[in-house]
């Protein structure tokens, strides 16, 4: 079975989550969590699975794959049904901008470490840190408002490697409170937004929206307490 190191704040664990859920994948969620006791991710056993010391990092036969993008393209190109990369290299170009829109330009600024970083060594206070969350968020969001035209999913008809890495991203905006009465087309498609967000693995029932793991260290595919205080992305 295919095991997913996770947390479950972390949005690029959330978009490998919707593309194993979609995909109708079994897998075993490993949940490192990001902020207690200085973060497991930065443990000597989760830095030999991930050096790069973030999630997500999925095992697949015995090797492990980093970083959001490459295994949700390595799970495209091995159970493609139902695909997330259309056949047109045009509209496939598109989509890929998107998804790197949000997981290059927007959530690097965003992510736990650049915040941690803020606050501890450059000594912001949390609302000079929830302004610059907000404002790399708006500026990114401005600029894919224009670039998708809900139909009802961001591309079309069918569910995209974009709204993949949308999804998470709102999920990030709503979490800290982001204004997003200017993203009409980035948050219309409401249902089928939620339907990916929601969307479980035909095999396992596992959610993929970010629910706290339970009390246990491992569990496979089980729902949790819906709050947690924690901040992050
Ligand atoms: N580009 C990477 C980003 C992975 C990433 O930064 N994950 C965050 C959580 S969303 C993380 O693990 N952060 C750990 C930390 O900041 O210490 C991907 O798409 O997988």
């Amino acid at each position: 079975m295919l095991k997913l190191y996770s947390y479950f704040r972390s949005s690029a664990a959330y978009r490998v989550r919707i593309a194993l859920n979609l995909k109708g994948l079994r897998y075993e969620i490993v949940p490192i969590h990001l902020t207690k006791a200085g973060g497991e991710q930065r443990r000597p056993e989760y830095r030999g699975v991930n050096p790069q010391m973030r999630v997500p990092a999925l095992v697949s036969g015995g090797e492990v794959l980093t970083q959001s993008l490459a295994i949700i393209e390595y799970l495209e190109e091995t159970q493609r049904e139902p695909p997330l990369l259309p056949g047109d290299p045009v509209r496939r170009a598109k989509i890929r901008a998107i998804a790197q829109a949000i997981a290059c330009d927007i959530h690097p600024l965003n992510n736990l470490v650049v915040l941690q970083y803020l606050k501890r060594t450059l000594k912001h206070d949390q609302a000079s840190i929830d302004s610059w969350y907000a404002h790399w968020i708006v500026s990114g969001f401005e600029a894919i408002e224009a670039m998708i035209a809900p139909e009802p999913y961001a591309f079309g008809a069918e569910v995209s490697l974009a709204d993949v890495c949308l999804v998470p991203q709102v999920a990030n905006a709503r979490r800290y409170k982001v204004p997003l009465e200017n993203f009409p087309r980035i948050v219309f498609p409401r249902s089928p937004m939620r339907a990916a967000t929601r969307c479980r693995s035909r095999t396992s029932r596992a959610s993929s929206r970010p629910t706290p793991p339970a009390k246990s260290l491992r569990r496979s595919n089980r729902r949790g307490p819906k709050t947690s205080r924690t901040r992050n992305s």
